[in-house]
Order: C-alpha cells, then structure tokens, then sequence
C-alpha cells in the first residue's frame, strides 16, 4: 500500500518539505529567488480578505499560545488568532485552497497538509514559534518497576518524520487510525524489532497512554500503542487537552506519552512538571511549528502581514 508510485511522489515531496523547512537558511533563498521583490509583498493587503484572522487550533496547544504572543511581538493590531480544533483547521485550509483564497493557519510539521497542498511556513525573523524540536516520551514515575517491558518499549521507540507522515496519510485518506498503524507496523518489521529486542511478552497488563488528538498524536500514539498490544499489553489510549496530558502522567493518572514537543512548543508544561514525570528522550527529530501559508500567496514574512 505504501509502495505505490503515487504514495511514494506524495511522501518524498513531504520530505523535501520538511527539510526546506528544517533548514531555514536554504528555504529563505528559495523563497527569496520565487519572490523577487519582498518589498513588493508589503503592498498586499491580506488582511481584510482574511478578516484579520489566524485559523488556529485548540487553545492549549503550544503553537496557538506562539500565535497568539506573535500578534503580540510583531505588532499585529488588530489580528485575532481563532479558536479551532485541528480538524476544523485542516478543513478550513482545504476549502481556502480548493478556492484560491488566502488563509494562515497555525501549523506543523510533520504533518500531512504538506503533502496534500503546496504551502510554506511564513518567516519568523523574531524566532516566536522557535525552531527544530523534537518530540520526546514522557512517562509516569515508577512505572520502569511496575511494567518493565512497557517502559523499555516507550524508552526504544524512536522514529523518523517519514515514517509517522506514511501513517498520517493513510489516516487522512480515510483509514481507521489503528488500522493504519497495524499496517505501518507490518511494513516495517525490522525499526519496530528494535523497540521490542529483548523485551518479554506480557499477558493483558494494563496500560493506558494519552494523547491531545492532533494528526501527529493520532499516529504516533496508536502506533506505539499497537506496538505494546502486540507484546501482550491491555492498552488504552485516552484522548485529553494539552494541558491535562501533561498533568495526567506528572500525577500518574495514566501510564505515559510520546506528545511532548520540546523544547519550545511545550517548554512551559516541561518545565511545570518536569520533576515529576520521567523523560525518556527524543521520538522523532526534525519537528516543527509555525504560520503557515498557500505558496500562491504572496507573502513570505510575518513581518510582511498589514496590520488593521
Ligand atoms: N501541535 C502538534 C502541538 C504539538 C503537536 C503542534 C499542534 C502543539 O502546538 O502543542
């Protein structure tokens, strides 16, 4: 399923995304040469068009609270940035594309918009939404004694941003988010084999993972969530809001999380908890958040928006 030409076009051109993106410096050339004359995109007036409008996403995600302190630190008077959910974003960037219309939206990466649309990252000169991060795992305290092969399992998993776009998609073309992680699974013995080398099965242990349903969060968590159901796990995955996550593994309410992108989208909830949850290190490398575009906008800069 995940060979096909097609799927394969789809992924690679996501990569190069992510890479553009990963690398400021090659993606600001690029844009540059596309885009000639900068000071030609302060002459357009996108924002009554969009209503002075950001789309964002849920109000405790960590790149909403970003949006909202760069209205602030680039003076965007008169900007609102909207509360949404990840889903209604999604939706909202598709209707603007299929229309040609202009729409920001609060983003991420990886994520399978890129994939989908072509759209870029505005710049960000005064570095508010950060740069590369990682996402790491989180577990609750004492849980290496009271489910060992769980906790070695959490601790080994660690995977590319190809890897969780391949599910992503799957899910965004319409596949049952654990079905699409029982699939990636199959295809790719050898990385999961790695997680689970020398770990014992187990039989029906109860573990619950959480998880803030972002498109991200839906496949990595039921992936690593099969993972251990496959060793014999009785594994729950509870979707709650950022902030509850957090709390629920600092309390020991639930068992872990693989939903912690650091260090700046979830810098402040890390830094609350941190010495009461157990970091197990980075999952995935190369994440990112920001403002996010359709390249057919002429814009390249947050500094570039007209403010009200
Ligand atoms: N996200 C996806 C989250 C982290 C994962 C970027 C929407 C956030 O902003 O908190």
């Amino acid at each position: 399923m995940f060979t096909s030409l097609k799927r394969f076009g789809i992924i690679s051109g996501l990569s190069a995304t992510l890479l553009l993106a990963a690398c400021g410096g090659a993606e600001d050339d690029a844009s540059n040469e596309d885009n000639k004359n900068s000071s030609d995109n302060a002459d357009v007036k996108y924002g009554e068009e969009m209503n002075y409008a950001i789309t964002g996403i849920e109000p405790g995600a960590g790149v909403f609270q970003a949006a909202e302190k760069a209205v602030e630190e680039y003076g965007l008077d008169g900007w609102e940035v909207q509360a949404s959910s990840s889903g209604a974003m999604a939706t909202a960037l598709g209707e603007a594309y299929e229309n040609e219309e202009p729409i920001i939206v609060t983003g991420w990466s990886p994520h399978w918009k890129f994939a989908k649309y072509d759209l870029k990252y505005l710049e960000d000169p005064k570095e508010v939404f950060g740069g590369e991060e990682t996402i790491h795992t989180m577990v609750r305290e004492g849980l290496e004694d009271d489910l060992p092969e769980a906790y070695a399992v959490l601790d080994n998993f660690e995977w590319a941003a190809e890897d969780l776009e391949e599910v992503m998609l799957e899910i965004t073309d319409g596949a049952n988010p654990k079905e699409a992680a029982s699939e990636w699974i199959e295809a790719n013995e050898d990385k999961v084999a790695e997680w689970t080398e020398g770990v014992d099965e187990v039989s029906g242990d109860k573990i619950e993972l959480v998880y803030v349903e972002w498109d991200t969060e839906i496949g990595s968590t039921n992936v690593i969530g099969t993972v251990l159901e496959n060793i014999g796990y009785d594994v729950t995955i509870t979707p709650l809001d950022n902030a509850v996550m957090w709390e629920a593994v600092a309390t020991g309410e639930a068992d872990g999380m693989v939903a912690a992108w650091l260090p700046g989208t979830h810098g402040e909830l890390f830094e609350q908890y941190q010495d009461e949850l157990v970091d197990l290190g980075g999952n995935l490398e190369g994440a990112k958040i920001g403002l996010v575009v359709p390249s057919y906008m002429n814009i390249d800069s947050i500094e570039d928006l007209d403010i009200k």
